[in-house]
């Protein structure tokens, strides 16, 4: 009977990206990657730790698996998963609790979507091949009654060879064509008795690794390109799994023996399972390694990499890295200890051994050791700071550069831990969030290396920001106040280098002195336009004409855009009202960080003396009128080492804002 599933589908996206392994929510292994309409579709196995107590039959140190997840990706970099295609439970012909689902396929034909898992049969032993059936890659899957008939082994991949037929290899290292129908094997696939190291099977299909190196194969890959088929697999050749490979001119063989894709796993994982993909132009190889759980070999993960070809088709050897594949945005989360290069002395731990899918921080126990990340794409970065978790052992300074260790200083982090004084505080050894300030910012996608000024230091991740935008440039006609009558459109002029001691210094004298100044006051004599330069007492400055995002102009964060001094700072604004009536009885109603000075077409109307914090209507001017046509409005704000910035509406006799006025 075949039964529809109608299993929950969860679309996760999954939050760190790119960097190997590429799951970081579940273990997984033995990924076959396939591409369907133009996306990355990710069909691995899913290793668990088994449920307590141990069903019958059911190993702690052996594999576990009972379903299958199924992930996406445009980018290689940002994974969805898609839930459960098929649970253990489901398979009309499976043991419902033998947590046998190992590796499975995917093939697309005819619009369909044809899913082969091997599973334990519900009677006998060993491993049958099923199928599952889809109209997209995603599910949901109907699985077919039977297994396939005269099929036993494990580890399906299905071939879709350019004569027109698909062929079925599964392992040790058998293969058959598949009939049209995709759910069985053709009548004449012949039975023969294979011999696979040193273990002996009479089966049906055609050994395909006959005379070559095959102890303890298993998971083929078989795929063509550039007339040639390949038929990659994990074998045994010392200890642990080695990924081989062998080429022929005919789907089924025979097949001739080329060399290793990738050497055994240096951290002694026994297995390995793989795919190799062309995706977007660049071929990859998909594989496992034991990330998350370096105690048990039977909890994998997935990894990626780049994969080459020689000129006569053979293959070049794979290293595994961790950086892996993608191209990574630097808003994201910069995963450093998933680095491409380093210095020989750099050390990873978990950041926590409880929960081993947090990740890693990697060490940096000396002031020469070094790390290098590559592909970060800095194009969203445009007026940024960077962040970082970091732990550290003492004060300490540690470098973003780029394209080399000596490279352009991309940002410089200054990690105080312990501070002195009466209120001395140790961090030393603690989890912190430090930013800096983006010096200089690479173009487009770049090579980033860290470098440490003392050692002793670990890092968790870097990620860049872009700061809020507080304000943009001008581009319409005109606009109305906003909703509460604040006025957002202002001429600044580049602020004038004031010096001041303190913010004690603005006494009404100080002050008139500063707002009244004669040549001062010939800036406003004229409206200004966008990018006009004036000069005063030596400084060239230059008006800018903006629409604050927010009801309040923040004249702090332009003076970081446009200014040389941040403190110590007289600010300059012009605002252009229309009226197409006159307004009476009006009050100016504004507040300013720190003292400001407010003219009405030519008249001072509020003075507001004093060290000042920025709130909504600090001070309100007496009546004034708003003339029919063009009024100018302007404001100087002075500040020490305050953070600047200034906000003013109109309002009315009963203290309502006015808004029946454009902003040229
Ligand atoms: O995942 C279970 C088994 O381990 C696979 O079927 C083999 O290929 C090996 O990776």
């Amino acid at each position: 009977m075949n039964k529809k599933l109608f299993l929950p589908i969860f679309l996760i996206p999954l939050a760190v990206n790119a960097q190997n392994p590429i799951i970081h929510n579940q273990f997984c292994a033995d990924p076959t990657a396939r591409v369907f309409n133009g996306k990355i579709y990710l069909y691995p196995s899913h290793d668990i730790n088994p449920p307590q107590p141990l069903p019958q039959g059911v190993r702690e140190d052996w594999f576990c698996m009972e379903d299958y997840h199924v992930f996406s990706s445009d980018n290689l970099v940002d994974w969805t998963d898609h839930g459960v295609i098929l649970n253990q439970k489901d398979v009309p012909w499976g043991n419902p609790g033998a947590y046998s689902m190992w590796a499975p396929d995917c093939v697309e034909r005819n619009g369909k979507y044809y899913f082969y898992y091997p599973d334990a049969p519900k009677e006998g032993r060993g491993f049958s091949i099923g199928v599952a059936i889809a109209d997209k890659p995603e599910g949901p899957f109907t699985p077919v009654a039977s297994n396939i008939e005269g099929v036993n082994g494990i580890d399906p991949c299905v071939l879709l060879a350019s004569d027109g037929n698909a062929y079925l290899f599964w392992g040790p290292g058998l293969c058959a064509k598949l009939k049209d129908n995709m759910t069985e094997i053709a009548d004449d696939t012949p039975t023969e008795t294979f011999k696979f190291g040193e273990r002996e099977f009479t089966m049906r299909g055609v050994n395909c690794l006959k005379g070559l190196p095959n102890r303890q194969a298993e998971g083929p890959f078989a795929f063509e390109y550039n007339g040639n088929y390949y038929l990659t697999y994990p074998y045994v050749r010392e200890n642990t799994e080695v990924l081989g490979y062998a080429m022929s001119k005919n789907p089924m063989g025979p097949y001739e023996y080329k060399g290793i894709i990738m050497a055994e796993h240096p951290n002694g994982c026994w297995t390995n399972h793989h795919s190799i993909v062309n995706f977007k132009g660049q071929w990859y190889i998909f594989y496992h390694q034991n990330d998350y759980s370096p105690e048990n070999d039977k909890r994998r993960s997935v990894r990626i990499e780049k994969l080459a070809f020689n000129a006569d088709g053979t293959i070049q050897e794979v290293k595994p890295t961790l950086r892996g594949v993608g191209i990574v945005n630097a808003l994201s989360r910069i995963e450093v200890d998933r680095y491409a290069k380093g210095s020989g002395d750099l050390k990873l731990n978990f950041m926590d051994e409880g929960d081993k899918f947090l990740g890693w921080e990697v060490n940096f126990p000396a002031k020469t050791s070094w790390l290098s990340f590559t592909d970060v794409d800095f194009s969203a970065l445009q007026n940024g700071y960077v962040t970082a978790n970091v732990k550290a052992d003492k004060n300490t300074k540690f470098f973003i550069r780029e394209k080399s260790a000596k490279g352009k200083v991309i940002a410089e982090f200054n990690v105080v831990c312990v501070t002195e004084g009466q209120f001395r505080r140790d961090y030393s050894g603690q989890w912190l969030t430090v930013t800096a300030p983006v010096k200089y910012c690479p173009k487009g996608i770049s090579d980033i290396y860290i470098t440490t000024q003392d050692g002793g230091l670990s890092i968790d991740y870097v990620q860049f920001k872009n700061h809020e935008s507080y304000f943009n440039p001008s581009t319409s006609a005109s606009i109305a106040p906003d909703s509460e009558g604040f006025i957002r459109r202002w001429f600044i002029l580049e602020p004038i280098a004031k010096d001041i001691r303190s913010n004690t210094d603005f006494t009404d004298t100080y002050l008139k002195n500063a707002f009244h100044d004669a040549e001062y006051r010939k800036l406003f004599d004229v409206v200004p336009t966008d990018g006009k330069k004036v000069k005063f007492q030596k400084q060239s400055l230059t008006w800018h004409k903006l629409d604050a995002t927010r009801y309040n102009m923040k004249l702090f964060r332009f003076a970081e855009k446009y200014g040389t001094k941040l403190y110590g700072v007289l600010f300059s604004g012009i605002t252009v009202i229309k009226c197409d009536d006159e307004i009476r009885n009006v009050r100016l109603s504004a507040g300013s960080n720190s003292a400001s000075s407010w003219y009405l077409n030519g008249e001072e109307i509020l003075l507001m003396q004093g060290d000042r914090r920025m709130v909504k209507d600090d001070c309100v001017s007496g009546l004034v009128t708003l003339k029919k046509g063009i009024n100018i409005l302007s404001v100087s704000v002075i500040n020490g080492p305050g953070m600047s910035d200034f906000c003013a509406r109109f309002i009315d006799e009963n203290g309502n804002a006015v808004t029946n006025y454009n902003i040229e």
